[in-house]
């Protein structure tokens, strides 16, 4: 099963496609409190009489809000009762290829249910050729071929301004992970359709029984592509002390889908400080996760003392070292949620922090009576 990368070659994530209530606000809330800029609008003053759709850049990385207007084809139902079931959350995790027939036909081959099949959209900047796969839950894959498109997102969007003064620094440079939480027992199965619909293949980080029991109640494992620009960690609940985590997820989402988007940044304590300042929620991590940290992940570019103010952490592996902080749910459901992630050579996910974040966000479950 190990696949070379050229089985199912990928370019990067093309975006992370939101369905949500009220994308005007979104693309707002996106400027202000994650340094985002809008370029790209298509709504009913362009053609798209059925949804709005902001797009917004930071980087490499691209987030995509759209809120239905009035729903009348089969597209524009599916939105409007995704955010119906599931609140605002990721209805496309869109994979840039090199190929979109060809990704197509290999993951339908290997298994994958197909939602749309390869079609092409053009405009005067070129032509762009889509085609969708579906994943765990309602969510989807569309594998997006861009060489023949010069223009601001695709086909049928317009340039935008930016809808706020653009950040001096960008908050992060590119998307670093995608998590998805799979109901109980199914975590294997997914894993395994990653490994044969797109030749992705596990790294070594997962959380098993061990820690999930003591107190993380999930377990994990990680799917990557063969360059390692794609990284989709994969979650299912455990039984643990108390309520896992990922049902409390399930329950509100409604079903599986995605968790959180890890976004990386070369400078954390910028970026944090800067979304906080916006107002934006981070899980807290106590003090005394702070009083022996040193003792186990030594020096880091970032004095311990300011970790400590700013409540981020700290993991180290045999590669290197990384910093991290997790926002509380960006919605009123506990479903959505972010991560800032600054890498120093490990290329993990930030085990050793899993006692301290999962008591963290036991915390928040109990102040919303969830647990
Ligand atoms: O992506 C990951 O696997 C890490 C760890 O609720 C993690 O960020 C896993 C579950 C969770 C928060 C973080
Ligand atoms: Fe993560």
């Amino acid at each position: 099963m190990t696949q070379t990368p050229d089985t199912f070659p990928v370019k990067g994530m093309d975006a992370v496609v939101f369905a949500v209530g009220n994308a005007k606000q979104a693309a707002h809330y996106y400027s202000t409190a994650f340094g985002m800029r809008l370029v790209a609008y298509a709504g009913p003053e362009n053609g798209s009489r059925e949804t709005a759709s902001y797009v917004l850049e930071s980087g490499g990385a691209r987030f995509v809000f759209t809120s239905v207007i009035t729903a009348v084809s089969d597209h524009g139902r599916f939105l409007a009762e995704h955010v119906a079931a599931h609140g605002d959350g990721v209805v496309d995790l869109a994979i840039e290829v090199p190929d979109a027939r060809a990704a197509y036909a290999y993951a339908v081959e290997h298994g994958a249910t197909g939602l749309t099949e390869p079609y092409e959209l053009k405009d005067d900047n070129g032509t762009v050729v889509l085609a969708a796969i579906a994943t765990y839950g309602e969510t989807r894959h569309t594998l997006v071929e861009r060489t023949g498109y010069d223009g601001p997102y695709l086909p049928g969007f317009v340039a935008a301004e930016p809808i706020v003064a653009p950040v001096e620094r960008r908050f992060f440079q590119a998307i670093d992970h995608c998590v998805g939480n799979v109901e109980l027992g199914r975590m294997d199965e997914w894993v395994t359709f990653y490994n044969q619909v797109m030749g992705f293949t596990n790294m070594k980080e997962f959380v098993g029984d061990d820690i999930a029991t003591e107190y993380s109640a999930l377990m994990s494992k990680v799917v990557a592509d063969g360059t390692r620009k794609v990284k989709f960690p994969l979650n299912e609940p455990a039984a643990g002390k108390r309520k896992s985590q990922i049902d409390e997820y399930l329950e509100f989402y409604g079903g599986p889908g995605v968790q959180h988007i890890a976004l990386a940044t070369n400078d954390i304590v910028a970026s944090v400080r800067a979304m906080r300042a916006a107002g934006l929620e981070f899980l807290d991590a106590p003090d005394s996760y702070y009083d022996t940290l040193g003792e186990w992940v030594g020096d880091t570019r970032v004095p311990l003392e300011t970790l400590r103010e700013l409540k981020i952490l700290a993991d180290r592996d045999e590669d290197g070292y990384l910093l991290q902080i997790f926002t509380k749910p960006v919605q009123d459901r506990p479903t959505v949620f972010f991560e800032m992630i600054e890498r120093h050579g490990s290329l993990g996910f930030g085990k050793g922090n899993f006692k301290a974040l999962f008591e963290a966000i036991e915390r928040e479950q109990e102040r919303r009576g969830n647990l």
